[in-house]
């Protein structure tokens, strides 16, 4: 009856375990994100979901465990000399702690492969499709869709004196594809809590396409994540996401032949990276002051 009971206290454990885990509403704030950094898309929160449930299911595992440790300490602590009851080789017992954990490993294991399922997922029609190039040491974004005055896509290049700026709409479903024009980089966003290899000779269609989809408004820097050469350091760019709205507005005007920062500066954005600047760097031993922006 005692075993009954306890049996069915850790079930009951076990399902509040995995009620959170599939996760009514999880509030997102500072305590309940545990650490967790806060992202801007939509793949983003899906994960922070996946990590808050997996810490308070972990927790509820802790004090499970606790709470019988201390049991057993207070409860069965040492009163005589007498051998208490031996319990070695209890077999259902046995079986119940072999079980337990493989299903806790089992409900993470799950949760883990939806979430990474939705981070990964590619859409048949994305919304919006940029073209990365990654180069040493630069940037190189474009928009295959948008066709400038010269006829080819509008794009933008980073200098060593100007960052590059990828402005992107939020609400849309924006599809990467990421190309490498010499050595491995890593586009790598802080804000999306995603990084992807960017590797030559992968071009457009496998493991070099990736989808967000970004929620909040604002200048957030972007880096390259794979140490590719002397200059590595300094592959800043800029994410600036905009409206919908500011969006289509920016292009319009990428296609009437302005540059990225008046276009930016039309819709009413600064026209420079707000959020890294260029670097100093060193060269034959002088450090070489380069402009704010460019
Ligand atoms: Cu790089």
């Amino acid at each position: 009856m005692a075993r009954g009971s306890r049996l069915a206290r850790l079930a009951a454990l076990g399902l509040l375990g995995v009620a959170t885990l599939t996760g009514c509403e999880m509030p997102n704030n500072e305590f309940w994100r545990f650490g967790w950094p806060n992202g801007i898309t939509e793949q983003a929160e899906d994960m922070r979901k996946l990590w808050t449930g997996s810490v308070i299911a972990a927790l509820v595992v802790g004090f499970a465990v606790w709470g019988l440790i201390l049991w057993s300490v207070v409860r069965h602590r040492k009163r005589s000399d007498e051998l208490p009851k031996q319990t070695a080789y209890n077999l259902p017992l046995e079986i119940v702690y072999t079980i337990l954990p493989f299903v806790i490993i089992a409900a993470l294991f799950f949760f883990t492969v939806v979430v990474q399922d939705k981070v990964m997922k590619r859409s048949a029609n994305p919304d919006e499709t940029v073209a990365v190039r990654a180069f040493k040491w630069n940037w190189q974004f474009s928009y295959p869709d948008k066709k400038g005055q010269n006829g080819a896509p509008v794009t933008t290049v980073g200098t060593t004196s100007e960052i590059p700026i990828l402005v992107l709409p939020t609400d849309r479903k924006i599809r990467f594809e990421v190309s490498s024009a010499d050595v491995i980089h890593s586009f790598w966003v802080p804000e999306f809590l995603f990084k992807r290899d960017v590797i030559p000779g992968n071009e457009n269609g496998r493991n070099n396409v990736f989808e967000v989809t970004v929620h909040e408004k604002g200048a957030y820097v972007g880096r390259c994540a794979e140490l590719c050469g002397t200059y590595h350091a300094y592959m800043n760019f800029e994410v600036r996401s905009v409206s919908g709205d500011d969006y289509d507005a920016y292009l319009a005007a990428r296609e009437d032949g302005m540059s990225t920062s008046e276009a930016l500066e039309k819709i009413g954005q600064p026209g420079h990276a707000t959020a890294t600047h260029p670097f100093d760097y060193l060269q034959n031993g002088n450090v070489v002051k380069q402009s704010s922006g460019g």
